[in-house]
């Protein structure tokens, strides 16, 4: 197959439930980023293969927090896939992930490739968020989940290739 297919994920989730920890585990190697000041956003570049075909990603990532209540158009527009993280320590991570599954829906196509991670699963005694929650909102969005762990690098190579072959899966 000649060329390569380039695509664009973004992450979302409440402010701290390890976004940038997780792109940045996912990546690896030295990373390099682009910050476009405008959208208070930070790219990062992966080039991986999966199941043989050749793929890079540009993953999108919020710079801080502040000031996201007004939400970018041009952060989502033209996503491929989505992550949508909550942690597994704070209740109110997951209560708010709809809101966030929502404005993603809104601002690409309602069909858009997305997971659901629950982050900081090393953090065991102070997990809060019961699993009949997460099977709610696993149910309702039909979204595959994950257990994750930014810190000990559970799921997230897992995790960023399962989507990718949910991308591919969509195109081919
Ligand atoms: P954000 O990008 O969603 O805002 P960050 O979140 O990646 O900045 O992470 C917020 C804090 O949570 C950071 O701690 C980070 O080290 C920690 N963190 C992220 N993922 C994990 C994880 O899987 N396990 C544990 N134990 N901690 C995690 P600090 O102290 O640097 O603010
Ligand atoms: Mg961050």
């Amino acid at each position: 197959m000649e060329g390569r297919f380039v695509f664009k994920i973004i992450i979302v989730g409440d402010a701290a439930v390890g976004k940038t920890s997780l792109v940045r585990g996912f990546i690896k190697e030295r990373f390099r980023s682009d910050y476009l000041p405008t959208l208070g956003v930070d790219i990062y570049y992966k080039q991986l293969t999966v199941n043989s075909t050749p793929v890079d990603l540009s993953i999108w990532d919020i710079a801080g927090q502040k000031g996201w209540e007004i939400m970018h158009k041009n952060y989502f527009k033209g996503s491929d896939g989505c992550i949508a993280v909550f942690d597994l320590t704070r209740n109110k991570t997951l209560a708010n992930l709809n809101s966030w599954i929502l404005k993603v829906k809104e601002y690409t196509k309602p069909d858009i490739p997305c997971i659901i991670l629950g982050n900081k699963s090393d953090l065991k005694i102070a997990i809060e968020v019961k699993s009949s929650n997460i099977e709610k909102i696993t149910k309702e969005t039909g979204y595959l989940y994950f257990e994750t762990s930014a810190k000990t690098g559970l799921n997230v190579e897992e995790a960023f290739t399962t989507l990718v072959n949910l991308i591919l899966a969509k195109i081919k």
